[in-house]
């Protein structure tokens, strides 16, 4: 059962396949409300949240339980903008909004190549977002409200998005005072 009672304000996840936009949205979401923007592929590097690094995939591989007890305090005191490309680890009691960016696959596939991706992981997160597997883990992990799915293939729809997700909040500072 979620509950908000500890949190003066809210987390929330913006995920999506490797590529859609979740850093820039972040960045810019952080910039204009003042949520911190929680990078866990950053926390994974700089608190050793992992089993070691995946030469094929370029990855670290994650060490969940690590990771959670790395942001827990965090995650309680509420305010964060969580950026990755999986939700379903984070317990339900903690987040507030799931925000799902999708882009379409030509948009994503330039986007990655750009990154100089393994074929395999190119590969791989095509099809996982042609399939939108991170989308059905949203709605598999959260309540329905609140998870929302957003286009994220250009400038204006990033510009919508991050007004989207303010009206939100201002919404949510009102229902929680
Ligand atoms: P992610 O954090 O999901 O891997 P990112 O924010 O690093 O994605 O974006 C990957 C690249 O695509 C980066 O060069 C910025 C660009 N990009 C992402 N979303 C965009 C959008 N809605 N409009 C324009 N460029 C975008």
């Amino acid at each position: 059962m979620a509950t908000t009672s500890t949190r003066k304000l809210p987390n929330i996840i913006i995920t999506g396949t490797p590529g859609v936009g979740k850093t820039s949205h972040c960045e810019a979401l952080a910039e204009r409300s003042g949520l911190k923007h929680m990078s866990v592929n950053q926390v994974v590097k700089d608190k050793q949240c992992h089993e070691g690094w995946d030469e094929e995939y370029q990855s670290w591989v994650v060490d969940e339980d690590k990771l959670l007890d790395a942001i827990e305090d965090e995650a309680k005191q509420g305010g964060c903008i969580i950026d990755w490309h999986a939700c379903d680890l984070f317990p339900q009691s903690w987040i507030d909004l799931v925000v799902v960016l999708r882009a379409d696959s030509t948009t994503l596939y330039d986007r990655l190549k750009a990154r100089n991706y393994p074929e395999v992981k190119l590969q791989e997160n095509l099809d996982s977002e042609i399939m939108e597997v991170l989308l059905q883990e949203a709605r598999d992990s959260y309540d329905e409200e609140i998870v929302i799915e957003l286009q994220s293939n250009d400038t204006d729809e990033m510009e919508s998005n991050v007004d989207r997700i303010m009206g939100w909040l201002e919404q949510w500072k009102k229902d929680n005072e």
